[in-house]
């Protein structure tokens, strides 16, 4: 593959021939209608019902309405030219258990594949963004091995409705977020904060990925298939320092490759085995699983969105580790230090080398694969603008981390595609609806559809199938 043109940082640049170029978004954060069409309960549908859990006391009700107003939701996508679309399938609506599978649920997917289909939008379906059904999860959720025998059991059904029309698939989106923020510190559904049953969590979880993959290969034997992974280069606040060094270590080996080596390379690492060994990581690990984990990849997906800096000596300015209990880490304290860069509204520092570096060290230190970009974006307080909705922000954000993309393609490595996330504002999770992702704004009390000015950018990126010189944005 070459790399179309390999300009400077901020010259012109072009992607490769055949680049995918897309926007995601995940079920649980768009769809509302949560309770129709025989769906149960997720767990985050409990989760929101927690007072303070979620900003504001929001939901997923109405969310974004895009159950209702799919086909609204797609012409909207036909008319940004975007040629490929990320979205997740609600567990909940398929087989919420080991009971008889909804039809009626498959048949929501159905016609939105159908539908983007006949816009020429190819679909890139993930089977789990999160949303466990609550049933699982009053049976130890993914705590419980079981879980992962009844995640292949859904995605199965995905599979024989849909495996005929998609040729994308990914079994999970961000395990890490499913099992260290959801029983970790407890930030995310479940809500539990049980160091035992997060890392319990991190093994079914890349097993529930391997047994979907063999379902994916059974009933789409011609299609591409992998996972998405959300990875942070993980930086010593101070180099020179041995704590901080050992602080990066612990915190890369948790955020990182705790997941990409059992993928990739069929085990989990040496050092983060042992510093999981008060909490039990190998009791889990049954003869065969780890083969079944690290079956061959067609694509891996890469969320990316901002890097770690970290100290064992945290200053007041610091911020402290909250969503990662030291406990885990070994060490006393861990504080993630600022670079003075700009930050977005969820208070994320904007670091495109970072990008460069992930796609860099998943060349040099991993076997060889095919990579996506399947999520990447940014919050901002965008602003109304002669009716319009003006987001410079956002897209300043992303066409750093395009270039920054693009310099990893031009060192050589193979990747293939970019879905930016939002393709509307949603349900941000314990955020709720006050960070707003979108490329396409959402009124909340109307649920009209405005393309922000990202969106008419993105566009024209996707028709050029690269960026103009940075200084005429
Ligand atoms: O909104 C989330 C998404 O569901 C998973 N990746 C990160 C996004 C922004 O926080």
């Amino acid at each position: 593959m070459t790399a179309g043109s390999a300009d400077s940082s901020r010259g012109a640049i072009t992607f490769p021939t055949n680049f995918v170029w897309g926007a995601a978004t995940a079920a649980f954060q768009i769809e509302g209608s949560t309770t129709v069409d025989g769906r149960t309960d997720s767990i985050w549908d409990t989760f929101c019902r927690v007072p303070g859990a979620v900003v504001n006391g929001d939901t997923g009700e109405p969310a974004v309405d895009h159950y209702r107003r799919m086909r609204e939701d797609v012409r909207l996508m036909a008319d940004l030219g975007l040629p490929a679309y990320r979205f997740s399938v609600a567990w909940p609506r398929v087989r919420p258990d080991a009971g008889p599978v909804n039809s009626a649920g498959l048949d929501f997917y159905e016609r939105l594949v159908d539908t983007l289909l006949e816009h020429d939008i190819t679909p890139w379906v993930t089977l789990y963004h999160w949303d466990l059904p609550q049933t699982l999860e009053d049976q130890g959720g993914w705590a419980n091995r079981e879980t992962a025998y009844r995640f292949a059991e859904y995605a199965e059904s995905v599979l024989v409705r849909l495996g005929d029309r998609v040729s994308n698939w990914t079994t999970l989106n961000e395990p890490y977020c499913s099992a260290f923020l959801g029983y970790g510190n407890g930030v995310h559904a479940p809500g539990r904060t049980d160091p035992r049953a997060t890392v319990a969590a991190v093994h079914h979880l890349l097993l529930a990925h391997g047994l979907g993959l063999a379902a994916i290969r059974a009933h789409a034997p011609n299609a591409s298939a992998g996972v998405t992974v959300n990875l942070y280069p993980v930086r010593p606040a101070d180099p020179d320092s041995p704590e901080d060094v050992e602080v990066a270590r612990r915190v890369d080996g948790l955020q990182n490759r705790i997941f990409l080596d059992p993928l990739l390379r069929g085990a989990y690492p040496e050092d983060v085995l042992a510093d999981l060994e008060p909490f039990g990581l190998a009791d889990h690990i049954a003869a065969s699983d780890l083969q079944t984990i690290s079956a061959p990849l067609d694509l891996l997906g890469v969320n990316y969105y901002t890097v770690h800096n970290v100290t064992a000596r945290p200053e007041p300015t610091d911020r402290q580790n909250t969503d990662r209990p030291s406990e885990w880490l070994g060490v006393e304290t861990i504080g993630f230090r600022g670079l003075n860069r700009p930050r977005t509204a969820m208070d994320w520092e904007v670091h495109p080398d970072g990008l460069t570096e992930v796609l860099l060290r998943l060349n040099r230190e991993y076997p060889k694969i095919p990579l996506y970009i399947t999520e990447n974006g940014a919050a901002y307080h965008d602003s109304v603008v002669d009716g319009g909705i003006h987001d410079p922000d956002r897209v300043a954000f992303l066409d750093g981390h395009l270039r920054a993309a693009h310099a990893a393609l031009s060192a050589g490595v193979d990747l293939r595609g970019y879905f930016c996330w939002s393709l509307l504002d949603n349900f941000e999770w314990a955020e709720g609806y006050a960070k707003r992702f979108g490329i396409v704004h959402v009124d909340y009390e109307t649920q009209v559809r405005t393309p922000k000015l990202s969106a008419r950018w993105y566009s024209q990126v996707v028709r050029d199938n690269g960026l103009p010189a940075a200084e005429n944005l």
